[in-house]
């Protein structure tokens, strides 16, 4: 019978470090990764047999749960149809028109086949429709792994030590300036230094990958302003975000509209899926049209269009995110009672169906403060949870994903597990 252990063993003499995206290896946490069987609504199972209540979601697509039948059905009824044609097929133009419909200032859509292509797609367009070079992202935004964009990145390029990539040509990090979420005197103090350089400012409206860190008031405001006062395009990367705090995105919450977005994980349903979209003056210099090249062999894919379609079918129905929002902070709720009875220093908060947990007193409110959790206390409270069958992402530095599919019972369940976790940390 195989087990975790032996299915890592062996996945080692083949795939790099036994996965197929770094984050997932437990690198961040240690111990051995859970090889997954199945997984049904707001559960997985390993290879073992045990069950676990879901909260990582893949990373954030999984919305409405796994296997949700109206999604399975449209998968299915797609795959009757052909896998994939290299031509276009009207799904892709109606996923572009929910999208179109939901975000005013897009009017032009490119599918992709990840989130990385998306952001990296956006940048490129940036840099050719301002015919600037620099660009300006965060320390601890996550964009993907396009080059210029791992300098300082988050998510499991932060958890593993080497937030700026080997491999990637100094000429072309020097063009990444990095300032520092929620300080905006770091993003003038680079326009001031390069005021005709910069093609464009990216950020995680709401930043994710270095856990959850909401924006501070007027943050995002400022960087509209300076974006716009020098000429360059602020990029917000709703990868994560996107139909996950609200169906707008965090720019429906926000209230600031930036000019190109880039978008993924819930618009694919759990199939391989981004986009980016903006005004058509902008994405127009997108080939076919104009000179800045993208393309891919997958993109739009029949199989991924249905599923993103399916999906938000069902996040589109009246109430679904005052719901999904309602419940996460309820579970959110019982996590810091949990930590107030255990006496430990730790918290969560959320943002509709995206949340963060820490190990520390109070939330972090930029990347310096996130840093100062304890990170071994942490590991231990994971594997306590991971023991007590609750499934966290492996990483102190990551959100976790609630979704339609979890229910009273989960929640009950999930802080019955942290408190025991917690009161045995303390
Ligand atoms: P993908 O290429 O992984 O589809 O998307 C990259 C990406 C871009 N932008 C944001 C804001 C993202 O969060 C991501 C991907 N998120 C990580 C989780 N923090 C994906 C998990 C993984 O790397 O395996």
């Amino acid at each position: 019978m195989s087990t975790n252990a032996s299915e890592f063993e062996r996945a080692r003499k083949v795939l790099v470090g036994g996965v197929n995206s770094a984050v997932r290896a437990f690198r961040a946490v240690g111990g051995t990764p859970r090889f997954i069987a199945r997984a049904e609504g707001a559960y997985m199972w390993d290879v073992e047999g045990k069950r676990y209540i879901d909260y990582l979601g893949s990373w954030g697509p999984m919305i409405v749960g796994q296997t949700h039948p109206h999604v399975v059905k449209a998968v299915k009824d797609a795959a009757d149809r052909g896998l994939s044609y290299g031509a276009p097929n009207v799904m892709e133009s109606e996923l572009a028109e929910r999208i179109c419909a939901l975000f005013p200032q897009v009017e032009r859509v490119r599918f992709t086949s990840s989130g990385t292509e998306a952001a990296m797609s956006a940048l490129r367009l940036a840099r050719g429709f301002t015919g600037r070079t620099k660009i300006v992202k965060f320390e601890g935004c996550y964009h993907g792994t396009a080059d210029s964009l791992l300098v300082k990145a988050g998510s499991g390029a932060l958890a593993f030590g080497t937030p700026s990539s080997a491999g990637v040509p100094e000429d072309l990090a020097r063009h990444t300036l990095v300032a520092q979420f929620n300080d905006l005197p770091s993003v003038d103090a680079f326009f001031r230094e390069y005021p005709k350089d910069i093609a464009c400012v990216m950020v995680e409206p709401i930043a994710g990958n270095m856990n959850l860190i909401r924006p501070a008031p007027g943050f995002h405001e400022g960087l509209r302003k300076l974006c716009t006062e020098h000429g360059a395009l602020l990029i917000f990367d709703e990868v994560m975000t996107g139909f996950r705090v609200a169906l707008g995105g965090a720019q429906e919450i926000i209230g600031v509209t930036p000019d190109l977005s880039a978008f993924g994980k819930v618009i694919g349903g759990g199939m391989p899926v981004g986009a980016f979209g903006g005004p058509a003056k902008v994405m127009e210099m997108m080939a076919p049209l104009g000179p800045v090249y993208q393309a891919g062999t997958l993109s739009g894919n029949p199989i991924a269009m249905a599923a993103g379609l399916a999906t938000l079918d069902l996040i589109q129905k009246p109430g679904f995110f005052d719901t999904l929002s309602d419940r996460c902070a309820r579970l959110v709720a019982g996590l810091n009672d949990a930590a107030r009875r255990a006496g430990v220093p730790f918290c969560a908060q959320s943002a509709g169906g995206m949340a963060g947990m820490y190990m520390m007193a109070t939330p972090p409110a930029s990347f310096a403060q996130v840093q100062t959790q304890d990170v071994e206390r942490f590991k231990r409270f994971y594997h306590l949870m991971l023991d007590d069958g609750i499934y966290l992402p492996p990483s102190p530095v990551e959100a976790f994903f609630f979704s339609s599919a979890h229910s009273d019972e989960d929640i009950d369940a999930t802080i019955a597990a942290a408190r025991k976790a917690l009161a045995a940390v303390a």
